[in-house]
């Protein structure tokens, strides 16, 4: 698949990551595509995704490609084609095809690259591990690394000019250059077609997974794969829940938190809302508080404030709804530096969105946080993903949620402390019975001045949800898988 982008957007984009790698005495990279995983035979392999770091500087998605970045060169090297892939996949890729579309000095037979490795030795030429096992067995062999083969190397025990070319590659993607965010824009779009036929189509006796091939349905008529493992459930409550064979009932909420990408651009999105197309009061009252805590983080989102202090924020909003609802009992802002409100909102507000969902996740730690800082031992804090000063260009998502989960609330080592200490009334939580999760989850860029919610065209205002819910069978001219 080549690049739907002009050439001169990978050029710019190596040429700034080759100088950076200049100036820390590298005199080159070698960005491996990956290959795909077989299921149980070759010729059955699990879907393609070649690595991020390759789909940013190239632009292409090919299979098992490499490419060698020096500062005056870009050169991809591909496998030899099989001569019955013409026969089973039609004709290979034109060499010079790709090398026009994404603009490269040249494209090579992947056997001379390694000759040329082994020519020049192998110790000055930087790296990123891959998930791909069977080429990071090359990656190993091919550059005399001493990664662990069964999982990926802890990226502070890397080499010192592979982490040099980590940091290169979290300084140039922290922040979006436009083609970039143009192309989470069509991400999003797909997306938001997804969300608005899920909520139209939901309605009692159909199954979640009904309303999953509905949502999904819409990205893959446009060329877009999930960008993670969709979650349509009942069970809001199941942070990644992936059953959807539950029946949808009158009374329940339906939490779908469904993206596309579009070559490799992700999106990530969750909308909740009542199956019966009206909220109970009691759920009503729990989605403002959500609302409340989505709008406030969103609108902190801009330069220079640190994303810890947005989570902190969204907490604070949430914990002051519980108070207001009698579920949480104290001061908001105690509760929150006791972490009580984890009890019911234990995961972060957010992370990086950009080319993977959790964007750049395989460096670890390294591209969420700043340099000198690390997780929290507090519980909920622990799982925020990024702690660092918002830029213009950054895209994250902002997703605070409320969950009443069984197995968290009955652990007293997490939990009870805050219900002996009446912080947590439980019996008044139980009240709020037919909510099980509520999350609301936008993408946002931030600019110099505003942020940009990216996906302020799905509904999340409660009327509008509503209005939204259940269209298809109210207009059945409205055709739905
Ligand atoms: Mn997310």
């Amino acid at each position: 698949m080549l690049p739907i982008q002009p050439p001169s957007v990978f050029q710019r984009r190596r040429r700034a990551l080759a100088a950076r790698l200049d100036r820390a005495g590298s005199h080159g990279a070698l960005l491996f595509a990956g290959g795909a995983t077989a299921r149980n035979y070759p010729a059955n392999p699990w879907p393609l995704r070649v690595s991020s770091h390759f789909l940013w500087t190239v632009g292409a998605s090919l299979a098992d490609a490499v490419l060698w970045l020096r500062r005056d060169r870009s050169e991809l090297f591909l496998p030899a084609p099989d001569p019955d892939d013409a026969l089973w996949h039609g004709a290979s890729p034109d060499f010079a095809a790709i090398a026009s579309a994404c603009g490269l000095d040249d494209v090579r037979p992947l056997p001379e690259l390694h000759d040329a490795i082994l020519a020049e030795g192998a110790h000055g030429i930087a790296t990123v591990p891959v998930m791909d096992p069977h080429t990071r067995a090359r990656q190993r062999a091919w550059l005399d690394r001493r990664w662990p083969d069964d999982h990926t190397p802890r990226i502070d025990t890397l080499d010192a000019i592979d982490l040099a070319l980590v940091d290169a590659l979290v300084s140039e993607r922290l922040c979006h250059d436009e083609a970039g965010i143009a192309m989470i824009r069509r991400a999003v779009e797909g997306t938001r077609a997804a969300h608005l036929a899920g909520m139209a189509v939901t309605r009692a006796g159909l199954r979640e997974a009904d309303v999953r091939a509905t949502m999904e349905r819409e990205l893959a008529r446009r060329q877009l794969p999930c960008a993670y493992g969709s979650i349509v459930t009942v069970h809001g409550e199941i942070l990644h829940a992936r059953e959807d064979g539950n029946t949808l009932a009158d009374g329940d909420l339906l939490l779908a938190d469904v993206g596309g990408e579009c070559q490799g651009w992700a999106s990530d999105v969750t909308r909740t809302w009542p199956v019966s197309g009206r909220f109970s009061s009691t759920q009503r009252e729990l989605y403002d508080v959500v609302l409340a805590a989505n709008e406030a983080a969103i609108a902190m989102v801009r330069p220079g404030v640190r994303y810890r202090d947005v989570h902190l924020h969204a907490s604070l909003v949430l914990a002051r709804g519980l108070v207001a609802l009698g579920i949480l009992r104290g001061e908001p802002e105690g509760l929150v530096e006791r972490g009580a409100h984890a009890m019911l909102f234990p995961h972060g507000v957010g992370h990086l969105l950009g080319l993977d969902v959790h964007d750049m996740e395989d460096l670890g730690d390294r591209a969420g946080y700043a340099p000198g800082r690390s997780r929290s031992p507090q519980f909920g804090l622990g799982y925020l993903r990024l702690d660092r000063e918002l830029q213009p260009g950054m895209v994250v998502t902002i997703e605070p949620g409320l969950y009443r989960v069984a197995a968290l609330l009955d652990d007293d080592a997490r939990c009870g402390p805050f219900v002996r200490d009446g912080s947590l009334d439980r019996e008044r939580l139980a009240h709020f019975a037919d909510v099980r999760g509520i999350r609301i989850e936008d993408d946002v860029l931030c600019t110099p001045t505003d942020p940009v919610v990216l996906t302020a065209d799905i509904p999340k205002a409660p009327d509008a949800v509503c209005a939204a819910v259940g269209l298809a069978s109210a207009s059945p001219g409205i055709v739905i898988g």
